[in-house]
């Protein structure tokens, strides 16, 4: 199978993280953030994760994905554990601050839906629409950081096994857990203990990246 993504987008972790967490090759291919013409060819839309099937068929849909490879792939299912409120009520407290902290930061990681000019220029264009301008954003820097840091410590409490937030694998790590990951591209974010420990832990489980190492 292949996965077509941005390496950036959350909703591509989603779909990366079943393949890693289940031992199950996948071929990764990165979109350039101002193609248009390949996601549009695949599923009639610019937009990502699109999971090409051993068929040649193309799914869009982060959660489709991942329920298409946790129910036909591998010994039995893995995401059968309980769902958490409180996680998910933090995870959308956490968009609701993280995107103006990461957008402007994406852009210098050296990540390959950006490796040209034109690529760059199309994201920030079109983010900036939706939270204005990346310097601006920049510079509210320590207001998010403070409120994104009161959310950690909130969050740190509610991780019962750094293996799974909730004890036994489900949909809330699918989602919890590419939020965090795009989280370590911000320099000077503490994470608490138990937190950084979560992160680290599924980093390796499901073989997807963190940004530590080139945090601005
Ligand atoms: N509901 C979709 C959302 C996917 C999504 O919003 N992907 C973004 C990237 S994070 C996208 O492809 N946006 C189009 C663009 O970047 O132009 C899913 O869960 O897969």
């Amino acid at each position: 199978m292949k996965l077509y993504i941005y390496e950036h987008c959350p909703f591509c972790v989603r779909a990366r993280m079943i393949f890693g967490l289940k031992d199950i090759p996948v071929e990764l291919h990165v979109f350039l953030s101002d193609d248009f013409k390949s996601p549009e060819s695949m599923i009639g839309q610019k937009m990502a994760p699109i999971l090409e099937k051993d068929d040649g068929s193309y799914m869009p849909e982060s959660l489709d994905i991942v329920d298409y490879v946790d129910n036909h792939y591998g010994d039995k299912p893995i995401l059968i554990g309980p769902k958490s409120p409180s996680i998910e009520n933090l995870i959308k407290q956490l968009q609701q601050y993280d995107y103006k902290l990461e957008c402007p930061r994406y852009i210098k990681l050296g990540l390959a839906e950006f490796a040209t000019q034109s690529a760059i220029n199309y994201f920030v264009t079109s983010k900036t629409k939706k939270i204005g301008s990346f310097d601006e954003c920049l510079a509210q820097t320590d207001t998010l950081v403070s409120e994104i840091s009161k959310l950690l410590n909130d969050l740190e409490p509610l991780i019962i096994s750094p293996q799974a937030c909730n004890g036994q694998l489900s949909l809330d790590d699918i989602c919890l857990f590419p939020v965090l990951r795009n989280l370590t591209c911000v320099k000077g974010l503490y994470f608490p203990p138990k937190v950084k420990e979560y992160i680290e832990s599924m980093a390796k489980l499901t073989k997807v990246n963190l940004f530590f190492d080139k945090a601005i």
